[in-house]
C-alpha cells in the first residue's frame, strides 16, 4: 500500500518588531482573535539594522515598513500545486485579514474546555464601517513615527541626537548608502529608487543632528534654515497629534469606538494612544482585571498629565487635556489580557 506524504498546511509568516507601534495592533488581534504561537510563524525585523530595506524585505514590502504578513493562498492545500503566497503590507489588511480567517466558530481566546469563541471584530454595519475607516486613516495619517525623532527646541535636539535617535539615524544613513553601493547586482531600480530617496530623507535628519552641539550663531545659514525647519515640522507633527484628539472626542462613540463591543479600530487607536503614552514618559499603568471597580477605587492615570502637558509645551496649545472619550477608552483597553501581554513588560 503507498501512503502519501502528510501535506502540512503552510503557515503565514508575520515579520514584525516588537518595539514597533503598528505591529503592536498585530499582535493584539492575535491575541483578542485567539490565535496562538502554533498558528503562524513570526519573524523579528531589526529596524535598528536597517533590516527592513534588504533587498529581501523590500521585495515583500516595497514601503520597507513593519508589519508584513506572508500568507499561503488557497491552492497551495491543494496537493503539489506550486505554492503561493500573498504578501499583506498594512497593519488594516492583516488586521482584517486575521479577523476574517477566524471565524465565531473557531476557538478565541482562554483555554479549553472554557475557551470563547472567536469575537467578530469588523464593524457590524455600512455607517460603522465607515466611522472606523475615517478613524484608521487618520491614525495613520499623522506623523507619529516622527514624533520619536521629533524636537522643537536646541534643548530637545541634543537630548535626541546624542541619544538612541541619534544612533538610529546615522546607522541608516550608513545602512542605505551600503545598500546602494553593494547591491548594484541585485537591486531592482525601483529599489533602488525607494533607498535613494529614504536616503536623501534620513541625511537631511542626520544633517541637523550633526549640528545639535552648536550654538544657532555658529550654524551656517542652511544649517539654520536646516534647524528652522525641523522644529517647525516637529511642532506640525504634535499639532497634527493634538488635532485628532480633539477629533476622537467628537467621533468615539464609548466606551470602544464604535460603541460597545470592541472592533479593529479600537486596536489600532489604543496602539497609537499607547505610543504617544510612552513618548510623553508616562508610566506603566497598574495592570489589573478589574476595570469597572478601578475606574471607581483608583485615582486617575498619572500618564493623562504627562501627556496633556507634552501636547501643550509642543503645540503651544496650554488649555488642551484629554477628553472625557479617550479616558474613558484608555480605562477600556488597558485592562484587556491583550493590552497587558503586548505592553506589560512596559510602554513602547
Ligand atoms: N502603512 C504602514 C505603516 C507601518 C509603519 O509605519 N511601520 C513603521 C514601524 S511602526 C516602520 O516600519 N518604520 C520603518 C521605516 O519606515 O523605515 C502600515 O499600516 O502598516
Amino acid at each position: 500500500m503507498s501512503t502519501s506524504p502528510v501535506q502540512i498546511p503552510p503557515k503565514a509568516v508575520l515579520y514584525y518588531n516588537p518595539e514597533s507601534l503598528w505591529c503592536a495592533a498585530v499582535l493584539l488581534a492575535l491575541e483578542e482573535k485567539g490565535y496562538t504561537d502554533d498558528d503562524l510563524e513570526f519573524k523579528v525585523v531589526d529596524l535598528d539594522r536597517s533590516d527592513n530595506f534588504s533587498p529581501g524585505y523590500v521585495r515583500l514590502n516595497s514601503g520597507a515598513t513593519v508589519p508584513t504578513m506572508v500568507v499561503p493562498l488557497q491552492s497551495s492545500l491543494v496537493p503539489d500545486a506550486p505554492r503561493k503566497f500573498r504578501a499583506l503590507t498594512d497593519t488594516k489588511t492583516i488586521l482584517e485579514f486575521l479577523d476574517k480567517t477566524r471565524s465565531p466558530m473557531s476557538r478565541g481566546r482562554g483555554q479549553q474546555p472554557t475557551y470563547a469563541p472567536a469575537p467578530t471584530l469588523s464593524p457590524a454595519t455600512v455607517s460603522l464601517a465607515e466611522i472606523s475607516n475615517t478613524i484608521i486613516a487618520l491614525l495613520h495619517q499623522v506623523p507619529i513615527n516622527f514624533l520619536m525623532f521629533a524636537a522643537i527646541n536646541t534643548q530637545e535636539l541634543q537630548a535626541q541626537a546624542n541619544g538612541r535617535p541619534g544612533t538610529l539615524v546615522k546607522n541608516r544613513s550608513q545602512a542605505l548608502q551600503r545598500y546602494l553601493n553593494d547591491e548594484t547586482d541585485v537591486a531592482i531600480p525601483v529599489i533602488r529608487t525607494l533607498w535613494e530617496s529614504r536616503l536623501v530623507e534620513v541625511d537631511i535628519l542626520r544633517q541637523v543632528y550633526e549640528t545639535a552641539n552648536k550654538p544657532d550663531g555658529d550654524l551656517s545659514p542652511e544649517e539654520l534654515k536646516g534647524r528652522e525647519v525641523f522644529f517647525e515640522k516637529s511642532v506640525n507633527a504634535w499639532l497634527a497629534i493634538r488635532d485628532v484628539f480633539l477629533r476622537l472626542e467628537k467621533d468615539i462613540i464609548g466606551p470602544h469606538v464604535l460603541g460597545d463591543q470592541l472592533s479593529l479600530v479600537d486596536l489600532h487607536l489604543v496602539a497609537w494612544v499607547t505610543r504617544l503614552f510612552f513618548l510623553a514618559g508616562a508610566p506603566l499603568p497598574p495592570l489589573q482585571k478589574t476595570p469597572q471597580i478601578s475606574d471607581i477605587v483608583d485615582a486617575p492615570y498619572p500618564g493623562y498629565n504627562n501627556l496633556e502637558e507634552t501636547i501643550r509645551k509642543h503645540t503651544g496649545d496650554n488649555g488642551f487635556t484629554l477628553g472625557p472619550k479617550i479616558r474613558t477608552f484608555w480605562t477600556a483597553l488597558k485592562d484587556r489580557d491583550s493590552w497587558v501581554k503586548v505592553y506589560g513588560n512596559g510602554l513602547h
